[in-house]
């Protein structure tokens, strides 16, 4: 490894942009981390959270051996021991629960951290299916959407991004972009200034992406679907359809134009807040204009009725035809052009056929405390549940149970460290091999490690390995090298669109694009091959299979009179980079946004402190008082560390209640009181 020079990376952030880098290094140490120029999609820039990357990198808490717990659970003391140690304390307390209690005692609990295939779900998913633990439905980002996109378009396939610079009417909806996709927008600045392209925003909350709109649309919280069809309505009525596209590539577009009779724009206006006049002027310029494309985002998925918004939205391209025109039609996410052989790579048939028990992540809190057999282990790799799961005091209660093993291999001992026996200390992605595959644009990367190992940190990859040893696994999976890994992820017949892709070409070019063509004409993986505005599988799966408004669950609304919208904000990733000085200070304060007349009635005055409380908890913000949400709705944004002193922990107020499709997360359908902090 060369001492110093210029590197290309790959951001491993779960960021849809998977932005190309080129880092610094001097004397063994990254200097500056700077956006590739080269790179086709993203073009050299990238977030100021990255740019400050070696803050984080170099910080001086940054976990650099392997600790025990000294003091109780959740205090944060620990004493150094050795990896040989760590190693045999995990594996002898787990083979002593196999024995007593079987492997499903044992949950692996992680998300994307870090994104890269092997360390996210690579070696950990050899490893835990060789032991036979319980496994985990990673239902906590966008599984609700993703589900209800399938029903629609078959699996995760939109436009290519990088057509968008065609488009003339951009939707942001439900998706902050200018913090979470931020090229995304940089595409539709550029379409803006070339060819007069007009951007619309349909959000909760005037935020930064709201402000740059040419129009931004508050809607009230969980009746999106509604808008959705209340423009269908229109564009049946006034006939700005595609009828030729929707006879050749659609099932159900007769039934469909039936059904959106009952959502009349009046009717449409009182479910969502939007004005009637509004609903019209949207409804028209989208059926108007081409090529339009709309950018779905997460937020209105994490209601109760996530799934059937995306279901539904997905939908108005093929209405108007927009799919076949270059730089028209939908993102919500694209991460099915670039599907890998996962067979190879996870080996499920390590399990040997047995079934294992499949848990819920959003589900933590209960299955610490209601299984049988019960969770005697869980082992924690890139995600910080303490803080980012809903229920948040009943997951950390969960953490505190005594007779409850916790592993936790982080970068950082964060608040979900705290309740460890063992943590283990994790090496960055620049200290890594591993393969990156957008969920946004068509490229594959690859990094390759930067910078040695920090401290005595490893990789997943590595702990995994480690732990297959302590615990007598000699298969060959463990011991197969990283690049052998990438090949055999690689080599996946399954996908055509990878089929030019290989580990040579990545170390030769660091980023090769997928081999991708238009949706249409073609054929999608739907049963029917078409676009689904009518959906048997919706209906087998009790869910009605036209698109539909099924209003959000009553979280308490009687006793709570705002609708609690808790997002991400601009300078943290999820709770990545919350703990570390720079992104805090350029954040400055979780603030709790609220309307100018709800704020009169509670006697609440910009800038003072509130107490945010409901049936699940309560936490403490800075009221921050404007026009940007609509009366009725509260907002606030990051996942902070509680080391900050902030009171934020926002999950102490979220529902853990599943979404209608893929037992998906509802952040934001909790509802909550805010009075003046005594
Ligand atoms: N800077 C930064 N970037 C990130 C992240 C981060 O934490 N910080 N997180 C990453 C991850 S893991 C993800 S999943 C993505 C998420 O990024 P996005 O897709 O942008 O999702 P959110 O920010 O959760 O919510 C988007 C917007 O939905 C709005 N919203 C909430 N409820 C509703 C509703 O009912 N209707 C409408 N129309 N709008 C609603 C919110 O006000 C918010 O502005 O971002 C990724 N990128
Ligand atoms: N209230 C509310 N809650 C939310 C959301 C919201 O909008 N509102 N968003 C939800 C969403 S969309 C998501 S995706 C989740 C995300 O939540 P998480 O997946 O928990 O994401 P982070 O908080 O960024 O935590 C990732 C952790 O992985 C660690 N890590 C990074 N790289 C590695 C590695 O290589 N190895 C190991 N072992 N560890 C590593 C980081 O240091 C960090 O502590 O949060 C969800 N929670
Ligand atoms: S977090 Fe997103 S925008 Fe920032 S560098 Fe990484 S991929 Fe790019
Ligand atoms: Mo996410």
């Amino acid at each position: 490894m060369q001492s110093s020079g210029v590197f290309r990376s790959v951001c491993s952030l779960d960021c849809p942009d998977q932005c190309g880098l080129l880092v610094h290094k001097e004397d063994g140490r990254i200097v500056k981390v700077e956006g590739d120029p080269d790179h086709p999609v993203t073009k050299g820039n990238i977030c100021n959270k990255v740019r400050h990357m070696t803050e984080r990198l170099y910080d001086e808490n940054r976990l650099k051996y392997p600790m025990k717990r000294t003091g109780r659970k959740g205090d944060g003391k620990f004493e150094r021991i050795s990896w040989e140690e760590a190693i045999s304390t995990i594996t002898s307390r787990w083979k002593d629960l196999i024995q007593t209690y079987g492997p499903e005692s044992i949950l692996p609990y992680s998300f994307y951290g870090n994104m890269g295939n092997l360390t996210a779900e690579g070696m950990d998913r050899r490893f835990f299916n060789r032991l036979g633990a319980s496994g985990l439905d990673r239902t906590i980002c966008s599984v609700a959407g993703s589900t209800g996109y399938k029903y629609t378009m078959g699996g995760s396939f939109g436009i290519d991004p990088e057509d968008t610079i065609h488009s003339k009417l951009f939707i942001f909806w439900g998706i902050n972009a200018v913090s979470t996709n931020m090229h995304q927008v940089a595409l539709a600045q550029k379409a803006r200034k070339q060819n007069g392209a007009k951007i619309i925003v349909i959000d909760v909350h005037k935020n930064q992406t709201g402000k740059l709109a040419d129009w931004f649309i508050p809607i009230l919280p969980g009746t999106d679907s509604a808008l959705a069809l209340g423009m269908m309505h229109i564009l049946f009525k006034d006939h700005l359809i595609d009828q030729d596209f929707l006879e050749k590539y659609t099932v159900g577009w007769k039934e469909l134009r039936e059904h959106v009779k009952q959502y009349d724009p009046a009717k449409v206006s009182e479910i969502t807040g939007v004005p009637v006049e509004d609903i019209y002027k949207l409804a028209r310029m989208y059926g108007e204009t081409s090529p339009s494309f709309i950018r779905i985002g997460n937020g209105p998925q994490h209601h109760d009725n996530g799934g059937m918004f995306v279901r539904t939205v997905s939908c108005l391209p093929a209405i108007t035809g927009q799919w076949k025109v270059k730089g028209g039609g939908a993102i919500k996410g694209n991460s099915g052009y670039l599907s890998h052989n996962t067979v190879k790579l996870q080996r499920p048939d390590l399990l040997k056929n047995k079934a294992t028990r499949v848990i819920n992540m959003n589900l933590l809190g209960d299955a610490l405390f209601s299984l049988d057999p019960p969770i005697q282990s869980l082992y924690v790799y890139g995600t910080n549940p303490a803080v980012v799961a809903p229920e948040g005091n009943k997951v950390r209660k969960g953490l505190e149970r005594e007779d409850l093993f916790v592993v936790v291999h982080d970068l950082f001992l964060t608040e979900t460290a705290k309740y460890a026996d063992i943590v283990l200390p994790a090496t960055s992605s620049y200290e890594n091999t591993d393969f990156y595959t957008s969920y946004w644009h068509h490229y594959i990367q690859l990094q390759q490690p930067v910078i040695s190992p920090f401290g005595e940190s490893k990789s997943n990859v590595e702990v995994f390995r480690l732990l297959a040893r302590g615990m007598g696994f000699n298969d060959s999976a463990f011991e197969e090298t990283e690049a052998d890994m990438i090949r055999q992820a690689l080599d996946h017949p399954g996908n055509p669109y990878l089929e030019e892709i290989d580990f040579e070409g990545l170390v030769e070019h660091h980023y090769l694009k997928a081999k991708v063509k238009p949706l249409f004409p073609g054929e999608l993986p739907t049963p029917s091959g078409k676009i689904e505005l009518y959906s048997s599988q919706m209906k087998q799966a009790g869910h009605p299979p036209l698109p539909t408004y099924i209003p959000l669950v009553e979280d308490d609304a009687e006793k709570h009179l705002y609708q609690f919208i808790p997002g991400p904000n601009h300078n943290f990733l999820n709770s990545t980079f919350s703990n570390n000085e720079k992104h805090i200070t350029l954040e400055k304060e979780p603030r709790l946004f609220m309307n100018r007349e709800d704020a009169e009635i509670a006697g609440i005055l910009d800038g003072e402190k509130v107490l945010v409380w409901n049936q699940r908890g309560e936490v403490v913000l800075k009221a921050s008082v404007d026009e940007n949400v609509l009366p009725g709705v509260v907002v606030t944004q990051g996942l902070w560390a509680d080391t900050v002193g902030t009171q934020q922990l926002v999950n102490s107020l979220t529902p853990d209640r599943v979404a209608d499709m893929g037992g998906g997360a509802t952040f934001f359908s909790g509802r909550v009181s805010v009075e003046k902090l005594r």
